[in-house]
């Protein structure tokens, strides 16, 4: 075999043939991009790679803009230290790798030493190859299982994935778009699916989770049509049959009411409900008054666009459903899901061609990284904060829960943190973090804050004392899975196009940090070693072949459960306690949840406290995705900032008027617990009732030293939602369903804070019955549905 296939010359440059992932930050979309390089290696151009089997050629604006990523002056490119107490303060010092790793050493070392592995936190953000290597970062280089995400309710992926196991017994589902096949839409096994239900999700901006979002735009070419729920008319919603433009935060309502007409008019899929599905019905029960009508005061969706929509979806096999983050960010979330699954199962479109594809238990990479757990030692595991006692279905997996860390951290019980290591995230500006004032004083306690980035952040600028710089995706070699692992159509090569530096990638720290801290974990003498090491636990060839190769589809089979391939019995059914698919769910009874799905108002509503409605006459969603960013990156790339300059809130044209808004002015958004500023983009996407305002913003240009930090605390949508308003089942929060009031103001330095100043709302502890008029809702409807007295 020719060495290096993926490295060809074209008219005198030297092209590569690659798939991206990250930095910059993406989900494991694996995009297959060629980029070209010239005699002495300079980047040239990036272009789509025609031959990928799944993005055939198209590219994001931010892939294309990868040069003026990879050549940006802000890029951090070597380590660099800093005194704790100069934290805030522009005075870094550029060191060696050497001495960056004698002081991490001896930093985590002391640690262990003095106060044990359990007082380090590594705080990882969202899907980057960072995040995959996040728990083998925590355990087995820093010995520790308290890694989290500063993800209140831990509200992205993780709600969905556990609803799906505890209903299916399966990994993540997906729609069905043909991608493990090398022919694709063509091949004789696929069925092009009727219907699409778009739940929540905007996969054309978004590709989340490994899906490749434009493949739903293949699908409606070739005849798919979409049922759209979204509070937001987007480009997808505006071309769909059916779009349930429902108030933020009632999906479970709107489920109830799809599960009302699909059972009631009798239109589910009888053979497949008698073999495989239980708790059917019990649910026909719950759902029986659940009627379209009943719906329609509490979402705001007309009854009969409910009902054309569930018809249209159980009547017409097979269709499809996508599923999105904002099942996730509210509490009552866990229900919205359970519906949504069943739906698709007693519609029988699970794992069935051009239905939703159900996937193997983990992946290889996913099992290595999970097992490093054996590295900690079971004391410190014991130690985790787990969540557990006050939400018993939090899978903690190889995480901590978010909410609790951040409670222990502040009260110093049981314990006190002593280190941070913010691995792909940068929770302080507007992301992960609700009340991001609260994580940035937490954190300010730590004895020792590191990070590993690609460019310096108001995280890193307030907050650390050591940063490791990071490669791009085409400066290192590496593997990207689609889907985490999970549902997993491709496998694709990683490889250099272009010299790193002294940058390094995620995977080439671990190792080199982790021959320091726990040599035993980390036999692995480069990446390379490493990959044909897990690539072999599944295959007979290696990393060198999945780089000539560039993508390997696996192979895939439907209705994996007739077959035994879902069971780690081998028998035919589901991994669930009954084998079946649970509409009622044993799981979430066991966990103290009712077993069936129900509707409860979000925290802070019209309904739930109408006294803060007539303060705060809006209901706010936030964090729609925008092609130019992703959450805080970008904001320095000049192109990509051109298309999206400043943090903007879409208000209605009726809105903007009674408020004496026009298009550009700029908006203060409030609530009762904070305040920040955006730009008005008025227009009729929302309805006057909504207003949607966009997260990550922080101003690069801006002076980088506290307190400002770039300006992170004047747009910053995430002071305005609360923390410890999570689920039932430990996950969910309200980051898309929320109150608040707009009015005119002349500059972003009107939604400016001081976090020092910032005062923690009262009783923040979950289960307590708090004097938060917010949080003696809650309480008060949990009451009410606990009595069966919910609407
Ligand atoms: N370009 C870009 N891509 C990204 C990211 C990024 O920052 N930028 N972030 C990545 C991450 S971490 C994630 S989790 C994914 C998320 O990607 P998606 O799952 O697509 O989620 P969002 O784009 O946040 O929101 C999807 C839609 O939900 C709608 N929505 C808002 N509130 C509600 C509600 O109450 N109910 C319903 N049904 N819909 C609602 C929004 O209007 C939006 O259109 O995107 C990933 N991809
Ligand atoms: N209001 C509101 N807030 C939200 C959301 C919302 O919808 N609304 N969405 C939430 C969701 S779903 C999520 S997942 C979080 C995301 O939150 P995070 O994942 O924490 O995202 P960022 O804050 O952008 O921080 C990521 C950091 O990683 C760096 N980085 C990029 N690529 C790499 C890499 O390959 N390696 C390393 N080491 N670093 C890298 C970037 O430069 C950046 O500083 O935000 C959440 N915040
Ligand atoms: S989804 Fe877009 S940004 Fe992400 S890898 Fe693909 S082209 Fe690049
Ligand atoms: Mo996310």
């Amino acid at each position: 075999m020719a060495d290096k296939q993926w490295i060809t010359e074209e008219d005198g440059l030297t092209r590569t043939r690659t798939c991206a992932w990250s930095a910059p930050g993406c989900h494991p979309v694996g995009c297959g991009l060629l980029i070209y390089t010239d005699a002495d290696g300079n980047f040239v151009k990036v272009e789509g790679d025609p031959d990928h089997p799944i993005t055939e050629g198209r590219l994001c604006p931010r892939c294309l803009a990868i040069g003026e990523f990879l050549n940006h002056p802000d890029r951090i490119r070597h380590p660099m230290k800093r005194a704790r107490e100069d934290r805030g303060k522009d005075k870094w010092e550029v060191i060696s790798w050497d001495e960056a790793l004698d002081i991490l050493e001896t930093e985590v070392r002391h640690i262990w030493d003095t106060y044990g592995a359990e007082t380090i936190t590594v705080m990882k953000g969202t899907g980057r190859e960072a995040t995959f290597y996040a728990p083998a970062m925590a355990q087995a280089v820093f010995k520790t299982s308290n890694s989290a995400q500063a993800l209140s309710g831990n509200s992205c992926y993780g709600p969905r994935t556990v609803v799906a196991d505890y209903m299916l017994g399966a990994g993540y589902p997906e729609l069905d778009y043909a991608a493990f096949f090398p022919d694709r839409y063509d091949d004789p096994r696929y069925e092009v699916p009727k219907y699409i239900m778009l739940w929540g999700k905007s996969p054309l901006q978004s590709n989340p989770d490994g899906l490749f979002g434009h493949a739903i735009v293949d699908l409606m070419k070739l005849g798919s049509k979409l049922i759209v729920i979204d509070p937001r008319l987007t480009w997808l919603a505006s071309r769909a049959e059916y779009h349930i433009q429902l108030r933020p935060g009632t999906d479970a309502a709107v489920g109830l009411a799809l599960l009302n007409v699909i059972i009631g008019e009798d239109l589910y899929d009888h053979e497949f409900c008698d073999k495989w599905v239980y708790g059917l019905d019990e649910l026909a029960e719950r759902v029986a008054d659940k009627t379209p009508e009943w719906a329609e005061p509490i979402t705001w969706v007309p009854a009969d666009v409910i009902r054309g929509a569930a018809r249209a979806f159980a009547t017409n096999a097979p269709s499809s459903i996508l599923w999105g983050l904002a099942i996730d960010q509210m509490q009552n979330g866990a229900q919205a899901g359970q519906e949504m699954l069943a739906i698709g199962a007693i519609c029988g479109y699970m794992d069935v061609p051009g239905g939703i594809t159900l996937a193997l238990p983990n992946s290889f990479m996913g099992k290595w990284s999970y097992d490093t757990l054996k590295c900690v030692d079971p004391d410190v595991v014991a130690k985790r904060i787990d969540g557990k006692e006050n939400h018993p279905a939090f899978a903690v997996g190889v995480y901590a829960h978010p909410d609790e860390i951040l409670e222990v951290i502040e009260t110093e019980q049981p314990y006190a943190f002593h280190m941070a290591y913010f691995y792909a995230s940068n929770p302080i500006a507007p992301c992960m973090g609700a009340e991001p004032e609260r994580w940035y004083n937490a954190f300010m306690k730590m004895d020792f804050n590191a990070a590993q980035d690609c460019f310096m952040t108001p995280t890193i600028m307030g907050l650390c004392d050591l940063v490791l710089p990071v490669s791009s995706f085409a400066e290192h070699d590496g593997v990207v899975m689609p889907h985490f692992g999970r549902n997993t159509h491709f496998m694709g090569a990683i490889n250099t196009a272009i010299d790193p530096g002294e940058c390094k990638s995620d995977l080439e720290i671990c190792l080199m940090v982790g021959k320091r801290l726990n040599p035993e974990a980390w036999p692995w003498n480069s990446v390379e070693e490493f990959f044909d090491d897990q690539i072999h636990t599944q295959y007979d060839w290696g990393f060198k072949e999945l780089q000539n190769q560039v993508v390997f589809q696996q192979p895939f089979e439907y209705r994996k459960y007739e077959k035994g391939m879902l069971r780690p019995d081998g028998e035919p059914g589901f991994n669930t306690p009954t084998g079946l698919i649970e509409v009622r769910s044993s799981m979430y009874e066991d966990f103290g949840e009712d077993p069936l799905p129900y509707f409860m108002e979000p925290a802070m509503s019209p309904y739930a406290t109408p006294e803060l409605y007539a303060e705060y006459p809006l209901v706010l969603t936030t964090g729609g995705r925008d092609y130019a960013s992703f959450h805080t990156e970008h904001r320095q790339i000049p192109s990509l900032r051109h298309i999206t300059p400043d943090p903007l809130v879409t208000i209605h044209p009726e809105t903007a008027a009674r408020y004496g808004i026009n298009d550009g002015d700029y908006v203060c958004i409030e609530n009762p617990y904070g305040k920040c500023v955006e730009r008005a983009r008025v227009t009729k996407e929302v309805e006057p009732r909504v207003i949607h305002a966009t997260h990550g913003w922080w101003f690069p240009e801006d002076d980088p030293e506290a307190p400002g930090l770039y300006g992170t605390w004047k747009a910053n949508i995430n002071k305005l939602l609360p923390g410890f308003k999570v689920g039932k089942l430990g996950y969910g929060a309200p980051y898309k369903n929320l109150l608040c009031k707009i009015y005119k103001v002349d500059g972003y330095d009107a939604g400016d804070s001081d976090p020092t100043q910032y005062v923690p709302r009262e009783a923040p502890s979950p289960n307590s019955l708090a004097k938060d008029p917010i949080e003696y809702s809650y309480e008060r409807q949990r009451e009410r549905i606990e009595a069966g007295r919910a609407y």
